[in-house]
């Protein structure tokens, strides 16, 4: 459909307010309370105090006996930090999805290192493996590491970069920023965000969660000075640590967390049936259903994405390219190697952050269907 082909009667009225692509809902300031009690009483702020401790053993929890977790400041530092930890050669090649947040990226180059842009699985939307293996010799050599990325949340096929890891000995850290319900294995080192936008909020937050513990107490030392048992500094490193109060907000969260995922999981459900007569509109696979999150990023039909976005802008309706036009493309990557990136291009044109929270209503979801059709018609 052409971008300025005459639309039909808009239904956004002066009345109605405008529909926030996001609203996040983290614990209440109640449900928070007696953590607070708990810090006052403790007189214990910050450094590994009794909160945090508990906050990660509670995280560890969701994980298979074994598993290890690092709090960090927020997922990019969790990244930067992991990739610091993994000794990797000064400037060698991390090779990452075009298609993520800038995040990944600014984490590759923080840690000293070069990022090499590949292209995505068109259904996936993530990369695969033999986007690495594919790679020319002499390329492939190069890459000291792999940073494959759960787009917005899906976990993708974790088990297929196990084997590539196995087989090909290079590392692989995964960015699962988004991917805080699905996230179940802690066979590859991987980073969660806990920012205010994710499924599990603590404001600003993150956490690495590994099963190898030289790589855990390495990374542990990265977050607090290069301490390791003693104030002596062995390494150089940085400060990461996450306090006791965003530690009080992460348990009441967790405490939360059962009820809350149902609840993400109704909201799915009604936009997933609000826009069943849609399509054209799909969906990420088990999106809703298998696994939850806090946005919704859906696929439309080729190059459609800023004609609908201009559409559903004229009734009110925010939406969002959570990527922008991929992460390669910002001018702070724009000297960084590359590959053929025409999926990434693509995907940028055609998918779309809808309007989704945890407490979405039928009369959001009536509205967005409205102008959606509308847009799609
Ligand atoms: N890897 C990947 C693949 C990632 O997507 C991200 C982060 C990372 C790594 C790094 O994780 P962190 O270092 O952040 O832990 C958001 C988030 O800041 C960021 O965490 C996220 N990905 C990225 C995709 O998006 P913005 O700048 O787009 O959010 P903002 O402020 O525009 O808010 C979005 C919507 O939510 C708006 O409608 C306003 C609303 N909102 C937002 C906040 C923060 C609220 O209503 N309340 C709030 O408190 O970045």
């Amino acid at each position: 459909m052409a971008v300025n082909q005459a639309l039909p009667q808009q239904a956004h009225t002066a009345t109605e307010a405008r529909l926030a692509v996001a609203r996040p809902r983290l614990p209440a300031a109640e449900a928070i309370f007696p953590y607070l009690q708990r810090i006052d009483e403790a007189r214990w702020y910050s450094n590994f105090g009794p909160l945090l401790t508990e906050f990660e053993a509670r995280l560890a929890d969701r994980f298979a006996p074994g598993a290890h977790i690092i709090t960090v400041v927020n997922a990019t530092q969790a990244l930067t930090l992991a990739l610091v930890a993994m000794d990797l050669p000064a400037g060698s090649y991390v090779a990452l999805p075009a298609w993520t947040f800038v995040a990944t990226a600014h984490a590759v180059m923080m840690a000293g290192l070069r990022p090499l842009f590949l292209d995505v699985d068109p259904e996936t939307w993530m990369l695969r493996p033999q986007a690495v293996t594919d790679l020319p010799p002499e390329r492939r050599r190069n890459v000291a590491a792999v940073i494959p990325v759960c787009a917005f949340g899906h976990l993708g096929d974790l088990a297929a970069w196990r084997a590539f890891r196995d087989e090909t000995g290079i590392p692989v850290l995964v960015d699962a920023a988004a991917a805080f319900d699905a996230l179940d294995d802690a066979e590859l080192p991987a980073a969660v965000s806990l920012h205010a936008t994710k499924a599990l909020g603590v404001g600003e937050g993150g956490f690495l969660v590994t099963r190898d513990a030289a790589l855990a107490l390495k990374i542990r030392q990265l977050t607090t000075f290069g301490f390791q048992g003693s104030r002596e500094s062995r390494i150089p490193a940085t400060n990461a640590k996450l306090s006791e109060y965003a530690a009080a907000v992460g348990l009441a969260a967790l405490d939360g967390w059962p009820a809350n995922r149902l609840r993400f999981l109704r909201a799915a459900q009604h936009l997933r049936i609000g826009l069943i007569s849609l399509p054209e509109v799909r969906f990420q696979d088990g999106w809703g259903s298998d696994w939850v999150t806090s946005v919704c990023t859906v696929g439309l039909p080729a190059g459609s994405a800023a004609h609908v976005a201009a559409v559903l802008a004229e009734d009110g309706i925010d939406t969002r390219q959570w990527w922008d036009r991929g992460c390669h493309d910002s001018p702070a990557f724009g000297h960084c190697d590359r590959g053929d990136l025409r999926v990434t291009g693509r995907l940028a044109a055609s998918t779309l952050g809808l309007p989704f929270s945890i407490d979405m209503d039928a009369d959001e979801v009536a509205r967005v269907a409205r102008a959606l059709t509308r847009a799609l018609a």
